[in-house]
């Protein structure tokens, strides 16, 4: 390793596993990135936009498990980052940005791209060191990297040209990354548990994205216990595949019993989810128990009876030796046949798809779910495509399910699918996207997929609308305003940069377009699927307020002159309004 900071970075940035870094090149930052050329083991991604390049590293960092690098130069390059950083933060990945700074005589000066990194990172890091000493750069990189894997989020090194440049005296670049401790409540918290689920009559279970490594104890638990077992989006893929209990979930997206079954549970217990929405979590009717490793998790969301710190396997586990096994399964079953008969009606659409032009998204998510592998990898854009994978695309052992779930950007699809697929190449990658989000990201940064030969199959939800907000608008009781907008035929365009490009406005179309998508292996393939735009999708538990706003949006529409839009909300959602 030769002898400058740039090299100590980047060496101990591969020593600690990091294979890629995302970003765009620059003034500030060429020192930095002349040392990651020289040191030729981690991956340069060329990104057109920077927020790309944290959403593909944000993708890789969940799926792997491992830190990924980012990159910005000074002042416009480093803003760019934020948003996804904010993502990385929330979504818990473990991201490191090398952000360019102006050169430490400038610092402080309002200097061209001048950006002071603590007062702007300061929301999505959960650490910045800036170098502006040589001697600083062990100590902050291993700090950067520690925190980063640790803590599952994202950090900050802000670099100096000139310090990146200069020599470092300290070039020992071996790190250390120790594993994560178990971490397991008490014995006397866990007694006290173990009775609150003996005394109680019923059981339901709430997991979130803390069950990942607690699959297999969580579902034994609830087999023992005959309860139903709910889940955050975040927690689907890993409770719901192959799970008897499984009862779909709850929240905007919701879908089968969950509702149903966390508020007519006597006891429910909350494992590894910190479950934003807390009007479809049940109030002092249910006794709560609370699960997480994360302290800052219990209770925030709703008010809890007991509240313990531990990683869901290892508390799970060690419930499992001391519970009693219930007998009486009436409850699980009437929670399971809920959750049958709202499936039933989420088959309307799907089953009629076949007939109805404009292609409904709930039979191009079923159809698309019935074709893709067994160990396909999918993301979701914030926006409709959010609903339709909740509801239609279903998990499997090795299949994966991931969005922006916690920070709810738009545009996060394309970009992380195309992470996933440079850490897994060849497997089966799909983005679900909007169009408002495609355009705002994915669409420039087609030309990285081109570029790569990446396989990743981008399928639009071409409605010609931010539907999403056309739709809260609608809950919220008022008349849509600024959600439509014209679109050009996305396959044409994607063919001109370089992809395959295929359209779907007809239904008969859908499963053979789909499928030729999927079999496309020699590069990126842009699915422009022409969708209604009128598609609504109720929670199954529908809140008062939702009601209400449904109803004062459609009668200021007709006193608007919007009656058209109407009659059409009404006529494609007859099983639904
Ligand atoms: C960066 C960003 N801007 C705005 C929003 C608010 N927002 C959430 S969903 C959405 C609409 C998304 O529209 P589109 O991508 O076309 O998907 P659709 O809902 O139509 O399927 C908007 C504007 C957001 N979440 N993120």
């Amino acid at each position: 390793m030769s002898g400058k900071v740039a090299d100590l970075l980047w060496e101990m940035l591969a020593n600690a596993g990091v294979k890629r870094c995302y970003g765009i090149v620059g003034d500030a930052l060429n020192p930095v990135i002349d040392g990651l050329r020289r040191n030729g083991r981690i991956e340069f991604i060329h990104v057109r936009h920077e927020e790309y390049g944290v959403f593909a590293a944000v993708a890789e960092a969940y799926l792997t498990g491992n830190p990924v690098a980012v990159c910005g130069t000074a002042g416009p390059g480093v803003t760019h980052l934020f948003n996804g950083l904010m993502d990385a933060r929330k979504e818990g990945a473990a991201i490191i940005a090398i952000a360019g700074d102006v050169e430490t005589s400038l610092i402080d000066t309002e200097a061209l791209e001048e950006l002071n990194p603590y007062k702007f990172f300061e929301a999505a890091s959960l650490y910045t060191g800036r170098l502006v000493n040589p001697d600083q750069a062990r100590s902050v990189v291993n700090t950067a990297i520690l925190t980063a894997v640790l803590e599952k989020g994202p950090t900050v090194i802000s670099i100096p040209g000139d310090v990146a440049s200069a020599d470092v005296a300290d070039r020992s670049a071996a790190i250390t990354i120790p594993n994560p401790a178990v971490l397991r409540p008490s014995d006397a918290d866990l007694n006290q548990l173990v009775k609150m689920i003996d005394d109680a009559k019923t059981v339901a279970i709430f997991g979130g994205d803390g069950c990942r490594d607690a699959r297999d104890e969580v579902v034994e638990l609830a087999s023992r216990l005959k309860a139903p077992v709910g889940y955050s989006f975040r927690g689907k893929q890993w409770l719901e595949h192959d799970n008897p209990n499984a009862v779909g979930m709850t929240g905007l997206l919701g879908y089968g019993g969950a509702y149903g079954a966390i508020h007519e549970a006597e006891l429910l217990l909350l494992l590894g989810t910190d479950f934003p929405f807390p009007e479809f979590l049940p109030g002092h009717s249910v006794k709560k128990v609370q699960i997480d490793k994360n302290p800052k998790h219990i209770g925030r969301r709703t008010q809890v009876d007991l509240g313990l710190v531990g990683d869901i396997k290892a508390t799970v586990a060690a419930l499992l030796g001391s519970v009693r096994d219930k007998t009486n399964d009436s409850f699980l079953r009437k929670q399971l046949a809920d959750t049958n008969s709202f499936h039933n009606l989420l088959q309307h659409y799907v089953e009629k798809g076949p007939e109805i032009k404009p292609i409904r998204p709930e039979f191009l998510a079923a159809t698309l779910n019935d074709l893709a592998s067994d160990d396909a990898m999918f993301f979701a854009d914030t926006g409709t495509a959010c609903i339709w994978m909740a509801r239609h695309i279903t998990g499997s052992k090795n299949r994966r399910l991931f969005g922006s779930f916690t920070w709810a950007s738009m545009a996060n699809a394309a970009p992380n699918a195309f992470g996933a697929q440079l850490a897994y190449p060849g497997r089966q990658t799909i983005a679900l996207t909007g169009d408002g989000g495609f355009t705002m990201l994915g669409l420039g940064d087609l030309l990285t997929q081109v570029e790569r030969k990446s396989p990743v199959v981008q399928i639009i939800l071409n409605n010609g609308s931010l539907d999403f907000v056309n739709i809260e608008q609608q809950e919220a009781g008022v008349i849509p305003f600024g959600v439509k907008f014209d679109n050009p035929d996305f396959a044409k365009v994607a063919e001109a940069m370089g992809a395959k490009g295929i359209r779907l406005e007809d239904p008969g179309d859908v499963r053979d377009g789909l499928a030729e998508a999927l079999a496309h292996k020699d590069g990126p393939v842009v699915v422009d699927a022409v969708v209604d735009p009128f598609a609504l999708s109720l929670p199954s538990h529908v809140p008062f307020h939702t009601a209400k706003g449904f109803t004062m949006s459609m009668a200021k529409q007709v006193w608007n002159g919007k009656m058209d839009d109407v009659i059409k909300t009404i006529e494609r959602n007859v099983r639904l309004v």
